[in-house]
C-alpha cells in the first residue's frame, strides 16, 4: 500500500517498478513492526548477522563483497546537459546517453526480488532548511541503514505534501554487485539519483553523499544555501554561552572525532562541554539575523571503525554500544561481539576477519594483515550520542561562528592558521589539500588536492562553487564566520605525529573561539594569523609539547610554502582553468597576494 497521495510520487514509483519489474513492492512506513520484520528476514537469509543481545542490544553485523568496500570515485558522475556545467573535477556524460545505459542495466533487475520504497528527509521533519527523498531499493540493508541514517517513514511524505515535485528521486540495485557495471550517478538537473552494482555505504545509501552532496550542492548554489563535507560542534564555554564551528576535512581525516570531542581535564574543570550537531554534512543558509545558521541533514553517523577507541573517541564507542550496525569489521566469536584495529591491544583469538575467514586474530595480525577493513564502519543513531547536541532537532538549525579547513599534511601545513577575511578563507579552502585514505578506493597516502573536502561531492563545476563561495561571503558582510585552517597531522623525521590531536585539539578549539571574539592577539605571517607564542593553551601536555615541537607545529617555512603556492598556481591553471574550471579573478589574487608576503 503507498503511503502518499502525491501523483508526483507514485508515478515515477510505477516508472521504477516498471523497469526493474521487482516481484514484490514494499513502501516502508518506518514502524517497529514493519522494520523488525525486515530484520528477521536479513537474519534469516543470512544477509545481517545478530550480534550479541545482551552485550550489543539491537546490534547487526554485515559484510560486503570484497570488491565493495568503499566509495569509488572514477565510477562517480554527474551528468549535466552540458558538459562544462559538471566541471574538471567529475567525472560526466550526456545525461539521455547515461539514462539509455543504464536502462539496460536496471532493465528486469529486481526480478524475484522485492523492490523497497523508502521516503526520508534530510534534516528535521518541518524544518525550513530540511529536504525530501524517495530512494527505491532491493537491500534490506540500505532500508537498515537509512532508518539510522535520515528521518526515514510516512512522515517524511507528510512533510513533502500531496502536491508538491519538490523530492529527489534515488533509483538503487545491487544487481550482482558486479563492479565492472557499477556506476554512482547524479542528475542534478532531475534531483535523481541512479546507483547501480554496489551494496556499500556512501554509493548506497543515497541521502548521504549522492544527495546531501551532491544534489544538494547543486540546489545550494542556485537557491542561496551551501551544502558542505562539514561536522558541526558547539563549545559551552565556562560562562553557559555555546560558540558553532563547523570544519571540513576529507574523508577519515577527523571529522567524526572531532565532532565527539571530550576536553582535556582542565578544561572540563573549568566547564567547558562540546556538543556534536554533526559529524559529516551541514546545510547552512542565511538566517533572518544575517548570520549563517546550519543543520545536519542526518540522524546518525556511519562512523570510521578503526581507530575509535575508549581514549580516542568514547563519545563514538558509546554510539555504537546499540541499535547500531558493524560493517566489515572483525567478528569474535567467543561472545559473538565485534573488534577492529585499534579498539584495544587484544586482538581476539577466535575472529572472523572481515572478509568472513575464521583466524587466529593475534597471530593474523601479528602477520601484519589487519582483522577489520581500513573503511569498516559503524551506522550508529545520532540519540545515542552522549554528548548529542540539544540543538541537533532544532529546525531552524545554530548559529556558525567559525569555519575550519584541514587535511592530513605530514609537513608545511601549521597546526592552525586564521585567514585575513573570508575572500582569503575561500582562497585557503580550495587548496585544500591531503593524504588520501581508504574512504575511497585507490591507492592511500598519496598528496591530492580536494578543495573545501568535497572534490569527490560537487555536484557542479568548481569555479562556479568557488564563486557561490565568495557570493555567499558578500552576502554575510561582516556576520560572515571567521575561517581557519588546521592541521593534526604534522610529522617529525620518524614518521610519527608530534600534535597528540583528538581530545587535545581543544585546545585549538578555544583559540579559534578567542580569535572569533578578538579576545587574543595574532602575528600575522604571510599565509595567514598564527597564534603568539604561548597562546595555545598546553598546561598538562607540556611533557609532550615542548617548546620545540611547538615551533615545529608553527613553523610557516618560506621553501616549502613557496613550493606550495607555486603548485596551487599549477593546480589552479593545469588542473582547473585548462579543464573548463572558471576560477575567480578573487581567488588568483590571493594566490597573487601570499606569493608577494613570501617574497617581502
Ligand atoms: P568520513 O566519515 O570518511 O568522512 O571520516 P571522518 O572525517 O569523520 O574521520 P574520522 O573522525 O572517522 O577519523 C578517521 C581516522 O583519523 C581515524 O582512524 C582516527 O583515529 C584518525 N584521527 C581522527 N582525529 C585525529 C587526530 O586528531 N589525530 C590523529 N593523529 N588522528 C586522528
Ligand atoms: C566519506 O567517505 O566521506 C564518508 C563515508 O563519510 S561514505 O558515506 O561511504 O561516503
Ligand atoms: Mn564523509
Amino acid at each position: 500500500m503507498s503511503l502518499t497521495k502525491n501523483p508526483n510520487v507514485l508515478k515515477w514509483v510505477d516508472e521504477m517498478i516498471a523497469l526493474c519489474q521487482p516481484d514484490q513492492v514494499v513502501w516502508i512506513d518506518g514502524s517497529a513492526e514493519q522494520l523488525d520484520a525486515l530484520r528477521k528476514e536479513a537474519i534469516g537469509t543470512g544477509e545481517m548477522i545478530e550480534l550479541n543481545q545482551e552485550k550489543l542490544p539491537g546490534c547487526l553485523y554485515h559484510r560486503t563483497n570484497p570488491n565493495d568496500v568503499a566509495r569509488v570515485e572514477d565510477r562517480t558522475f554527474i551528468c549535466t546537459r552540458n558538459k562544462e556545467d559538471a566541471g574538471p573535477t567529475n567525472n560526466w556524460c550526456d545525461p539521455q546517453e547515461m539514462y539509455a545505459k543504464l536502462g539496460k542495466l536496471y532493465n528486469g533487475v529486481m526480478k524475484g526480488r522485492t523492490m523497497y520504497v523508502i521516503p526520508y528527509s534530510m534534516g528535521p521533519i518541518g524544518s525550513p532548511l530540511a529536504k525530501v527523498g524517495v530512494e527505491v531499493t532491493d537491500s534490506i540493508y540500505v532500508v537498515l541503514n537509512m532508518n539510522i541514517m535520515t528521518r526515514m517513514g510516512a512522515d517524511a511524505f507528510k512533510n513533502l505534501g500531496d502536491e508538491s515535485n519538490d523530492f529527489v528521486r534515488g533509483l538503487h540495485s545491487k544487481a550482482d554487485v558486479n563492479p565492472d557495471e557499477r556506476y554512482i550517478v547524479q542528475f542534478p538537473e532531475d534531483n535523481t539519483i541512479w546507483s547501480i552494482n554496489s551494496a556499500y555505504g556512501g554509493n548506497v545509501l543515497l541521502g548521504k553523499k549522492c544527495f546531501a552532496l551532491r544534489i544538494a550542492s547543486f540546489q545550494g548554489k542556485n537557491e542561496g544555501w551551501m551544502a558542505e563535507h562539514m561536522l558541526i560542534l558547539g563549545v559551552k564555554k565556562p560562562n553557559g554561552e555555546v560558540k558553532y564551528i563547523t570544519a571540513a576535512f576529507p574523508s577519515a581525516c577527523g571529522k567524526t572525532n572531532l565532532a565527539m570531542l571530550i576536553p582535556p581535564e582542565g578544561y572540563k574543570k573549568d566547564g567547558y562541554e562540546v556538543f556534536t550537531v554533526g559529524d559529516d554534512i551541514a546545510w547552512m543558509k542565511p538566517g533572518e539575523d544575517g548570520r549563517l545558521y546550519a543543520i545536519n541533514p542526518e540522524n546518525g553517523f556511519f562512523g570510521v571503525a578503526p581507530g575509535t577507541n575508549e581514549k580516542s573517541n568514547p563519545n563514538a564507542l558509546h554510539c555504537a554500544m546499540k541499535d547500531t550496525i558493524f560493517t566489515n569489521v572483525a567478528i569474535n566469536n567467543d561472545d559473538n561481539t565485534v573488534w577492529w584495529e585499534k579498539l584495544d591491544k587484544n586482538p581476539p583469538v577466535n575472529a572472523t576477519e572481515w572478509k568472513g575467514a575464521k583466524v587466529n586474530g593475534v597471530e593474523y595480525t601479528a602477520a601484519g594483515n589487519t582483522l577489520a577493513h581500513p573503511n569498516s564502519r559503524f551506522t550508529a543513531p545520532a540519540v545515542n550520542c552522549p554528548c548529542i547536541s540539544p540543538e541537533f532537532n532544532n529546525p531552524a538549525g545554530v548559529p556558525i561562528s567559525a569555519i575550519i579547513f584541514g587535511g592530513r599534511r605530514a609537513s608545511t601545513t601549521p597546526l592552525v592558521y586564521q585567514s585575513f577575511d573570508w575572500t582569503h578563507g575561500t582562497y585557503i579552502g580550495s587548496a585544500v589539500s591531503s593524504e588520501t585514505t581508504a574512504a575511497a578506493t585507490g591507492a592511500v597516502g598519496v598528496l591530492r588536492h580536494d578543495p573545501m573536502a568535497m572534490k569527490p561531492f560537487i555536484g557542479y563545476n568548481v569555479g562556479d562553487y568557488w564563486a557561490h563561495w565568495l557570493e555567499m561571503g558578500e552576502k554575510l558582510g561582516d556576520k560572515a564566520p571567521k575561517i581557519f585552517n588546521v592541521n593534526w597531522f604534522k610529522q617529525n623525521e620518524n614518521g610519527n605525529f608530534i600534535w597528540p590531536g583528538f581530545g587535545d585539539n581543544m585546545r585549538v578549539l578555544d583559540w579559534i573561539i578567542k580569535r572569533c571574539e578578538g579576545t587574543v592577539d595574532a602575528d600575522e605571517t604571510a599565509i595567514g594569523y598564527l597564534p603568539k607564542k604561548g597562546d595555545i593553551n598546553l598546561k598538562g601536555i607540556e611533557d609532550e609539547v615542548t617548546p620545540e615541537v611547538m615551533d615545529k607545529l608553527l613553523a610557516v617555512d618560506k621553501d616549502l610554502w613557496t613550493k606550495e603556492i607555486a603548485e596551487m598556481r599549477r593546480y589552479y591553471n593545469d588542473d582547473i582553468a585548462a579543464k573548463g574550471g572558471k576560477i575567480p579573478q578573487a581567488l588568483y589574487d590571493e594566490l597573487d597576494k601570499i606569493e608577494a608576503n613570501l617574497n617581502k
